[in-house]
């Protein structure tokens, strides 16, 4: 890595359209803070930047919705938003807003520069218009049919069911989210980015420059340079946005990702008047923090424009995480499928370590992953307080009983102690490693090991026995406790601000400088310590099921409000066409996962009429406990089929959902096997 002078830390500018849930902390904001934070103890000039996204369609959508402003609405959600990272201890030097004056200038002049330059294609296309509202209807504003998944809900810019980002046009029968009805194509003008002319330059620059970016990122960014870039469209017919800053350009607006990065040179423009040592100096180390559904903007769209710009650094490394999903299922803010963080700090005050602590554990980074409830309390209970909680209060109690809360004088070491200490510089040392290579997972890991070294430690010099005949020797032991306690507040600050905080108040220390970390000097003999706080305490279950209790209500709501999406009535049969189909009631008796497969159970089924093998597709909805003993609706007069090897003597009737959830059909009462379905 080159040699930097100071670093800039971006980090995602939430949409102010709702409030922030665990998704977002955990893919975003808690790693960008750690690193922020480590940066910060380690002395490096770092600052670190972000804001409320206050542009886009959907916050016109959410205004409409509320029968509000779009201004109304990003006042209502950056103050929430804002509020809840302050709460969590997620520390921006500057938390800004893109509705702001600086921001609006800064945006223009930028476009107007590349438009001067004649960077833009200028082009006339068609663009569906609602003739009703007269509105062209821009990316969210139209909905229909998903050309790739038959998902009718897909929007105008992306389908959400399969991922795929689409153009308006790509729609089949699309409907104005405004009126309903069906829109008109009409002439508009657009400028256009085009990132074709910047292909080369992209593929150098992170297929080569860049093989140490993140698999994910690496990956993404590989895949669209193989497609081939597009030209892009920069603005949109809108009244909501940074007006488009030419002549001719009346009712358009600055396309909300042609704006919202920028936010990130305006935020540090409001920061600091020094602010171009930190956008236009090649020594400075820029690292943007997003989650994956921004790599695209990140590490394609926003460079070319910096490169078009030409007088901007790019990023160097753009560590975007996976997503986090809830409980198994994808947070969905539309569903109300998430922990909020508001929520979260009325719900558990005072716990924000512990939610950073657990979303940190849970990290996202190489793939998606799951919050669950029951994972938040065990970690809890059977880490933080067993393991980093204990260990602290042990040492502090001791000290305050033996030695009347002042730091022990330390004898002579056994070679226990000093493989004890040798090992604080080298866990300091792999959490360094982790961090840089930004795997805070790992880095999180190596910091409780160190609590954990404490706890072992105390357990086997057992200094509560060892006090009623060799005091000298529980000095030592206490002596070498407490630096361990002292390192834990400066190697745990990164991680869990709130919690080293309070070790430094309670051991009266105020340093935490990273360098200072791997010594067992840090606390002076005779040093006076505080009174002991208890840093976690245990969640119980009924804490839990109260959650998990709300969610379950979540679900419930959804059930009934989602018009449920059905699939289209099939071609008409004949009578005898369904009566050829012999369908009997018949009972389980044997359930058996076919070996290496998914999806397969083996069933022997009583079917009234035989006992019969048949194979089913049904393993990753039921295990085989809960199917034997079932009675099942059978088509018995199936043709025999060989699946797996196994010879399958007819099917077990399902109820799919639209989600592909399957149930089986089951007589309302029992009845005898062998009854027939008409
Ligand atoms: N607001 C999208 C998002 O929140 C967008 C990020 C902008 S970063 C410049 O996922
Ligand atoms: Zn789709």
């Amino acid at each position: 890595m080159k040699n930097y002078k100071r670093y800039l830390i971006t980090s995602a500018l939430p949409y102010a359209n709702g409030p922030v849930h665990i998704g977002h902390l955990a893919g975003v904001y808690i790693p960008s803070d750690i690193y922020t934070r480590y940066l910060r103890e380690k002395g490096v000039e770092v600052l670190s930047v972000c804001g409320s996204d206050e542009h886009g369609v959907p916050i016109t959508i959410k205004a409409r919705q509320e029968n509000t402003t779009p201004q109304a609405i990003v006042d209502k959600y950056n103050a929430i938003i804002k509020d809840s990272f302050e709460k969590f201890g997620i520390k921006f030097d500057i938390y800004s807003r893109t509705t702001s004056k600086v921001h609006y200038e800064t945006a223009s002049e930028f476009f107007r520069t590349l438009y001067d330059k004649g960077v833009f294609i200028e082009k006339t296309t068609e663009q569906y218009y609602d003739e009703e509202v007269k509105q062209f209807l821009a990316d969210r504003y139209i909905t229909g049919t998903c050309p790739h998944c038959g998902n009718d809900r897909a929007y105008g810019d992306q389908c959400e069911k399969c991922g795929t980002s689409l153009n308006a046009t790509d729609l089949i029968n699309p409907k104005s989210m405004l009126s309903g009805s069906k829109p008109v194509l009409k002439e508009t003008k657009h400028w256009f980015l085009p990132l074709d002319k910047f292909q080369p330059d992209l593929e150098k620059w992170i297929l080569q420059d860049h093989k140490e970016w993140k698999a994910n990122v690496y990956g993404q960014c590989k895949s669209w340079l193989d497609q081939g870039l597009q030209p892009r469209a920069v603005s949109r017919d809108l009244n909501w946005g940074v007006p488009v800053p030419v002549e001719g350009a009346e009712g358009k607006v600055l396309y909300v990702w042609f704006d919202a990065p920028i936010g990130y040179i305006s935020a540090t423009k409001e920061l600091t008047p020094d602010w171009e040592k930190f956008w236009k100096s090649d020594d400075t180390r820029m690292i943007h923090f997003i989650g994956k559904d921004n790599i695209v903007f990140h590490c394609i769209v926003f460079p070319a424009m910096l490169k078009a710009e030409g007088s901007y650094i790019l990023p160097d490394n753009v560590p975007a995480n996976e997503f986090l999903n809830l409980e198994g299922d994808k947070i969905s803010t539309s569903r109300n499928w998430a922990v909020w963080l508001h929520e979260y700090l009325q719900e558990f005050p005072g716990k924000q370590d512990v939610l950073r602590y657990v979303l940190t554990a849970n990290m996202p980074e190489t793939k998606d992953n799951d919050f669950t409830w029951k994972d938040f309390q065990t970690r809890n209970n059977s880490e933080l307080v067993a393991i980093l909680g204990n260990f602290v209060n042990r040492a502090m109690v001791l000290t305050q009983k033996y030695f009347d809360s002042k730091i022990p004088q330390a004898g002579a070491l056994t070679a226990f102690d000093s493989e004890t200490i040798a090992e604080i510089p080298r866990i300091k040392q792999a959490i360094e490693a982790n961090l840089e290579e930004f795997k805070f997972r790992e880095a999180l890991k190596e910091a409780m090991n160190l609590a954990r070294l404490g706890n072992k430690y105390l357990a086997d010099t057992e200094p509560w026995k060892v006090v009623k005949t060799d005091p000298a020797r529980v000095a030592t032991i206490l002596n070498i406790s407490m630096q361990i306690t002292a390192n834990l507040a400066i190697l745990l600050e990164p991680f869990l601000p709130f919690s080293a905080e309070k070790i430094r108040r309670m051991i009266n220390f105020s340093d935490s400088q990273w360098e200072h970390a791997g010594s067992v000097a840090l606390l002076a003999p005779g040093h006076g310590l505080n009174a002991p706080e208890l840093l976690f305490d245990k969640i119980e279950d009924d804490v839990i099921a109260l959650q998990l209790q709300k969610l379950e209500a979540t679900k419930l709501a959804n059930a009934n409000s989602q018009p449920v999406q059905v699939e289209p009535q099939r071609a008409s049969v004949s009578y005898d066409d369904f009566s050829r189909m012999d369908i009997r009631i018949g009972k389980v008796l044997e359930a058996e996962r076919v070996p290496k497969t998914q999806k397969l159970l083996k069933l022997k089924v009583d079917t009234g009429i035989d006992t019969r093998t048949l194979v089913s597709g049904i393993a990753e909805h039921f295990t085989p406990d809960q199917v034997v003993g079932r009675q099942v609706a059978i088509l018995v007069n199936l043709e025999p089929r060989s699946i797996k090897g196994i010879e399958s003597h007819g099917m077990i009737l399902m109820a799919e959902d639209a989600d592909g959830k399957l149930k089986f059909v089951q007589p309302s009462e029992g009845v005898a096997n062998g009854s027939t379905v008409k």
